[in-house]
């Protein structure tokens, strides 16, 4: 077969692919949903990250990682609750993924996600190394974000297991309207809180921080403005994960014409290494991006 042909088929393989993940997610979803209620209690132990494990999460990564991994072309599966990414097969593609972001707020009942990254390659990858990511948000409204193919879509996913495409080729407004910094503020660096403060200034922009990294994110990608989960004097290294959180969610936000930065850089170009790498996490309108840059410069 000529290279050419190698690689439209290769490349028609990873469409494929990468169109299976999306549709595994969107069905598996409202399972995860359903089993929610009887799995509010903490799991025996601690995820790789040394966080308490939800019985919640444990479920949602078993029913991925089944799903997923029995897909032709995934080769590697790896979730924030395993401590090394399991071998799938002799697929191209790599699925990482965060099963139930922001499982500690089953407590209060407030909103979680599941985030996906598809890398065309070996895990841990590199943020360069996306083909695919997005995230479902269990809301009021079940949805999910898809970046793909250079364009960002939102569905809605139904109990039925079926998704409906109801937003194409979304992208954040150019005016943003909110905030949301995570992290205790007396734990913030002094430039950070200098930052935060200018923002807060301006009459345009309101609060919203939820304390789940997804919905926070969502009402970036909805309203315009800038989420942070910054750089804390008790965590240099921040708190979100570069494989499960960083590079998804980056890829998604700079799909939709965002910006996004560890403090200095894209974080698409964040370079740690091991599976559960941590990275400060700055993301939205370009120009709050920059600001934030400049202020931690
Ligand atoms: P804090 C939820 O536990 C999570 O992992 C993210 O979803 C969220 O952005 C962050 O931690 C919240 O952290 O310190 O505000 O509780």
């Amino acid at each position: 077969m000529a290279t050419t042909d190698v690689n439209t088929a290769d490349t028609a393989r990873a469409v494929r692919t990468i169109d299976g993940v999306v549709d595994i997610i969107a069905s598996t979803a409202p399972e995860i949903r359903t089993g929610l209620p009887g799995r509010r209690v903490t799991a025996e132990d601690e995820n790789p990250s040394g966080e308490t494990q939800m019985a919640a999460d444990v479920f949602a990564d078993d029913l991925l990682c089944e799903r997923i991994g029995a897909l032709d072309g995934v080769g590697e599966y790896a979730s924030e609750e395993r401590p090394e990414s399991v071998d799938v097969g002799t697929g191209r593609l790599s699925v990482a993924v965060d099963p139930l972001d922001g499982s500690s707020n089953l407590k209060p009942n407030n909103t979680m996600g599941t985030i996906f990254a598809v890398y065309d390659g070996p895990l841990p990858a590199h943020g360069r190394d996306l083909v695919a990511a997005g995230y479902v948000l269990y809301g009021p409204v079940m949805t999910m974000i898809v970046a793909r193919n250079g364009t960002v879509d939102e569905y809605v996913l139904h109990d039925d297991a079926s998704h409906e495409l109801v937003r194409e080729d979304v992208s954040l407004p150019d005016e943003g309207s909110v905030y949301g910094f995570g992290g205790r503020v007396p734990d913030w660096t002094d430039d950070f809180e200098a930052f935060a403060r200018e923002v807060e200034q301006d009459a345009s922009r309101k609060l919203r921080y939820g304390g789940s990294m997804i919905g926070d994110v969502n009402q970036i990608l909805t309203y315009g403005g800038i989420f942070a989960y910054p750089t804390l004097e008790s965590a240099p290294e921040g708190k979100l994960r570069v494989q499960f959180e960083g590079y998804p969610i980056g890829y998604v936000i700079e799909t939709a014409g965002g910006a996004t930065s560890d403090g200095t850089k894209s974080l698409l170009d964040v370079d740690k290494d091991g599976l559960h790498a941590r990275t400060p996490m700055y993301v939205g309108n370009t120009e709050l991006v920059a600001k934030l840059e400049a202020a931690l410069d």
